[in-house]
């Protein structure tokens, strides 16, 4: 199968500057080589263009809202455009905003298609805020409201639903940040929260187990991970990051899970912070993780 490499270069969604950098960070880590080596087609699609930062506080509970619709449109033409030819969308974000975007493209393109969407959510933080929730206004922490219908007008309904998701079509793995209001809106909508707590009881091999244990030939995976899901003694170049997170260890086992489904059909690599980052070593280890999300290895072919 063809990927492709969608840029999408900004940090409006986040409070941190840098983000806007990740999709060079991954070419610079040879995220198109790794997958080459792995013998799919890659086409990099370059990167998208949107308007600038401007850098101003929040409005109405939100921060930049015109131009996180401006860059969520660009990246939901791109995705659905790869999806239509029948190739892998791997968003590079980018700040998590862009899940907006590409997650609706992803559904539309699931209801045309007859397929049960499911997502993975990899984070620190639940990304379960409102404006009116939210402690920051930053849209990066809202992506899911919005997926889930209840976000600010303009990013709500892009699916060609109210909701481009429901809540027992997402699961969330490693979180450990979970704001007041969130934790409310998580228990009134149900939403299954593998966090921390239930990663170090259960281990990771369990958990993934029930969140994959429904994922049938009819399942298209999508996976929206945000590298701060990692503990950031892995992955320093995040703009947010919490301690406690996943090891190399435990997320590479949830990598190697979601691949054996063979269901993983779109992709979004976010919050890589290359201003904070050492050496590159963030978009490095995403890189490596991305590779077993698409099947490598240590022992098969
Ligand atoms: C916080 C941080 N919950 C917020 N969210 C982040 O601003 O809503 N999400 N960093 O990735
Ligand atoms: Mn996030
Ligand atoms: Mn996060
Ligand atoms: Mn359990």
């Amino acid at each position: 199968q063809t990927v492709s490499l969608i840029g999408a270069p900004t940090d409006v969604g986040a409070s941190v500057r840098g983000a806007g950098m990740g999709p060079d960070a991954l070419r610079v880590a040879g995220l198109a080589q790794a997958l080459h080596a792995q013998r799919f087609d890659v086409v990099d699609r370059g990167n998208l263009a949107g308007p600038p930062n401007p850098w101003q506080a929040p409005a109405d509970g939100v921060r930049h809202l015109d131009e996180v619709v401006a860059w969520n449109w660009a990246v939901y033409g791109a995705v659905e455009q790869a999806l239509a030819q029948g190739q892998f969308p791997l968003l590079m974000g980018g700040d998590h905003c862009l899940a907006i975007g590409s997650i609706s493209a992803v559904a539309r393109h699931c209801r045309a298609a007859g397929k049960q969407l499911r997502v993975i959510w990899l984070d620190a933080h639940s990304d379960v805020n409102t404006a009116t929730s939210s402690p920051t206004g930053n849209l990066h922490g809202m992506p899911v409201s919005c997926l889930l219908g209840h976000g600010p007008k303009p990013l709500v309904g892009w699916s060609g639903e109210p909701a481009a998701i429901t809540p027992e079509q997402v699961d969330f793995i490693g979180i450990r940040s979970v704001d007041a209001d969130e934790k409310q809106a998580i228990r009134d909508l149900g939403l299954s929260v593998y966090d921390m707590r239930h990663i170090d009881e259960h281990g990771m091999r369990h958990t993934m187990t029930e969140v994959l244990q429904d994922v049938d030939e009819n399942t298209h995976l999508h996976v929206s991970f945000d590298l701060d899901c990692l503990d950031p003694m892995e992955a320093p170049g995040v703009g947010t990051g919490v301690r406690g997170g996943p090891t190399y260890r435990e997320m590479q086992l949830c990598m190697e899970m979601i691949a054996d489904t063979g269901r993983l059909a779109s992709l979004d690599v976010v919050e890589i912070n290359p201003a904070l980052d050492v050496r590159n070593r963030t978009a490095e280890l995403a890189v490596e993780f991305i590779q077993s999300l698409f099947g490598a290895s240590t022992l098969a072919r």
